[in-house]
């Protein structure tokens, strides 16, 4: 049995400095090197380290006791070891010293390791002599720093604390920012329970394993508080359901585009008077055709029309973020309401296809959806969504992005309003169609967005527009 006393080293300025943490217990081996304890003056935390390898048999301090250079700190069994620190330890050793041993403690009891005890790298207050052994300094916060430079040439154990939570410096011992920056934890955003709010291995861990097991939108790093868990049973009556497979996966799609393009919504409205009134004078001819002709499939003529005109709205952001791509094809999506939630059936090539091949489409597509026989690449390749719940009602709504869409446009519900007429003279009864246009403002500036809108208008309001 080797028992040797290990005391405090010279930690320069720290003096009556609080012990804050014990990061060994009595059995535990210890690798030299390694973190016995950390201490804390007003301005810094440190951590002290083992000098050798070894067997803690005794502590000798607790939490909250004031140490300073050679306060006894534990009793190390080094039977068997052989590693010892790379620093300067002047050894009181219990067992006979080793046979390589030269003395330099007094009455032949203290033993200095080989080439250090007459010319300690760190100067400083050593120990009485034959009182213990003094350690080498702390290899932390300044573990990187070589023996030879002088003390006062070293970092200073504040640049430490060089996180900041909220302004103020996050507190943390060196031994947790470690622990922490191991594991990529971002101290700053760790709350501290231990005294003085200072943060715990504890609580990193805890940080750690609430972090992974937030939703992905949080995981890229949006920050956001997690949502309370409530349980609504205790306030009345309730049914739970699954969510549909389809609302599972359109609403992670949604909550991802609305979180990551930034969207601005253009209101406007269309006189769709002379439109409606075709609309219906053709709708006998194109039941003979076996075509129910919509408003729908002439608002995807007037969009093809706005989106040559205006090309940035055809087009995706490239995965890099540093490029528009373009897309001469113009395949037009429309949010088709079902049973089980929403899909997007895509009309390919819009642009070459007239407003009863396009009704007819439309028909097609909105039957296979509800009856979920709509195949997968009939839901891909759209450039552009248009979302109806004219039918249903409603004034305006800010509809989400389809991304890598740029652009979606809402249609609310149409309705009779008086209009200054063009003479100026009189209002006149027109029917008005709101328009909900949102744009990714990362691809489109808002005076696009209303020369898009004004677009539309235009030729929702002269049907004959629609055939130039
Ligand atoms: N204003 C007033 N009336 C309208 C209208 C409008 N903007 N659009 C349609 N209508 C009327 C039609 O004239 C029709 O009336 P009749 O039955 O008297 O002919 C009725 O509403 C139903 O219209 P429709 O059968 O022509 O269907 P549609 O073309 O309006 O819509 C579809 C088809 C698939 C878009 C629709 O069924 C649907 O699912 N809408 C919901 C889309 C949705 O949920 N969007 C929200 C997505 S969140 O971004």
């Amino acid at each position: 049995m080797s028992i040797k006393e290990i005391l405090v080293p010279d930690i320069g300025s720290f003096k009556d400095v609080e012990v804050i943490e014990i990061l060994v217990n009595v059995g535990d081996s210890v690798a030299a090197d390694s973190s016995i304890m950390t201490v804390e003056s007003d301005k810094a935390a440190m951590d002290i380290p083992a000098p050798f390898a070894g067997k803690v048999t005794e502590l000798k301090i607790k939490v909250g006791d004031k140490v300073s250079a050679g306060s006894p700190m534990l009793m190390l069994d080094t039977s068997g070891e052989v590693a010892a620190s790379s620093g300067a330890p002047v050894v009181k050793s219990f067992s006979p010293p080793p046979s390589h041993a030269g003395g330099s403690g007094a009455g032949g009891e203290g033993v200095s390791m080989p080439g250090h005890a007459s010319n300690p790298p760190h100067p400083g207050p050593l120990p009485p002599a034959g009182e213990g052994v003094s350690v080498p300094p702390p290899t932390h916060p300044a573990p990187e720093v070589p023996a030879h430079i002088p003390p006062k040439h070293r970092p200073d154990p504040v640049a430490a604390h060089a996180e900041f939570a909220g302004g103020k410096p996050a507190h943390a011992s060196p031994a947790v920012r470690r622990f922490a920056r191991e594991l990529g934890a971002d101290l700053s955003r760790i709350k501290g329970s231990g005294p003085r709010s200072r943060i715990l291995k504890e609580d990193v861990q805890e940080w750690i394993k609430t972090e992974l097991a937030k939703p992905t939108g949080e995981a890229i790093g949006l920050g956001l508080t997690p949502a309370p868990v409530i349980d609504f049973a205790k306030f009345g009556e309730i049914d739970t359901q699954p969510l549909s497979r389809i609302k599972k996966l359109s609403g992670a799609n949604l909550h991802r585009n609305w979180v990551t393009a930034p969207h601005v919504t253009q209101f406007d409205e269309a006189d769709i008077t002379d439109l409606e009134d075709f609309r219906k004078s053709m709708l006998d001819e194109a039941a003979k055709r076996g075509v129910k002709l919509t408003l729908l499939a002439f608002l995807m003529k007037a969009v093809v029309n706005a989106l040559r005109t205006y090309p940035s709205f055809n087009a995706s952001l490239a995965p890099d973020g540093e490029n528009l791509v373009l897309k001469k094809y113009f395949h037009v999506g429309f949010a088709c309401d079902t049973p089980d939630g929403l899909v997007v059936p895509v009309i390919r090539d819009v642009n070459k296809k007239d407003v009863m091949d396009i009704a007819r489409e439309l028909a097609e597509f909105s039957e296979l959806a509800r009856e979920r026989k709509l195949k997968v690449d009939a839901m891909q390749g759209g450039c552009f969504t248009i979302s109806s719940l004219g039918g249903i009602g409603g004034t305006a709504f800010t509809p989400i992005i389809n991304c890598p869409e740029v652009a979606i446009l809402g249609l609310s519900r149409a309705d009779w309003k008086p209009v200054w007429n063009k003479a100026g003279k009189t209002f006149e009864p027109r029917l008005m169609l709101p328009l909900s246009l949102s744009y990714d403002h990362r691809v489109i500036d808002g005076a696009d967005g209303a020369r898009f809108t004004s677009h539309l208008r235009l030729m929702l309001s002269d049907v004959r527009r629609l055939l130039l």
